[in-house]
């Protein structure tokens, strides 16, 4: 198996850290975001959508990291991937949830507009409003995560072990941390990422988000 990656991407920080975890058998092949290589052959022949993640079984390719979280719990047989009818579906949620309504505030509102030129708005007026709007709804979303999904008692989403819901979930929130989010105002948030950094991977896979926020360290952003 082949995984089509950049450190810095967010959904490859998710796949990477499960297969990490699981010693799964793959190689990386770096795909350069910063030049663009993702826009050009042979990449964007293998993957028209032009974005990384994208695993390489054999002859079938898989994109969208969702997808593949699922792809690699199932084909290996993983715990993180419960079969039970209504756990599975549970998770299916949190991921779902993740990855439309927290990415969609927290990531494309609030994180990108701030950290990559291409998604600064044209003008200071419309790029005020997308980063406020983005900031209201990553509160929200914040204050759900914090207080639904995790909980005072809770160690990871979807119970005391964790899911590719958190892979996935913690890859998006720790996002946050290129713009110095710190989440202060929802403990049971900073607690989950604890639990979630304590994975023995977690720094070598992190390793280029803790790059990109040290060198964002100073810079003024609107955060959560
Ligand atoms: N829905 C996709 C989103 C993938 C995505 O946006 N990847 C980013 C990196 S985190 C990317 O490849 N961006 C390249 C670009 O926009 O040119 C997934 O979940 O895998």
């Amino acid at each position: 198996m082949k995984l089509y990656m950049h450190p810095v991407s967010t959904g490859a920080r998710a796949v990477r850290l499960l297969i990490a975890e699981n010693n799964l058998p793959c190689e990386e092949v770096v795909v350069d975001l910063l030049s663009g290589e993702q826009h050009q052959a042979p990449y964007l022949s293998r993957n028209p959508s032009g974005l990384l993640p994208m695993l390489e079984d054999g002859d079938f390719r898989l994109t969208e990291t969702s997808a593949i979280l699922k792809y690699l719990a199932d084909k290996y047989d993983l715990a993180a991937y419960p079969k039970e009818l209504t756990q599975r579906a549970r998770v299916n949620e949190a991921m779902d949830w993740f990855n439309t309504q927290f990415y969609r505030d927290f990531g494309y509102a609030l994180v990108y507009p701030q950290m990559l030129p291409h998604a600064r708005r044209r003008t200071e007026a419309a790029q005020t409003e997308v980063v406020e709007l983005g900031q209201a709804g990553a509160r929200r979303w914040l204050r759900v995560l914090d207080e639904h999904w995790l909980g005072p008692d809770k160690s990871y989403v979807c119970g005391e072990a964790p899911t590719i819901a958190d892979y996935l979930g913690s890859a998006i929130v720790t996002l946050g941390e290129a713009i110095g989010c710190g989440f202060a105002d929802y403990p049971n948030v900073r607690r989950w990422l604890g639990n979630m950094k304590n994975l023995k991977s977690w720094p070598t896979v992190n390793q280029a988000l803790d790059g990109l926020a040290a060198s964002n360290h100073g810079r003024e952003f609107v955060r959560v």
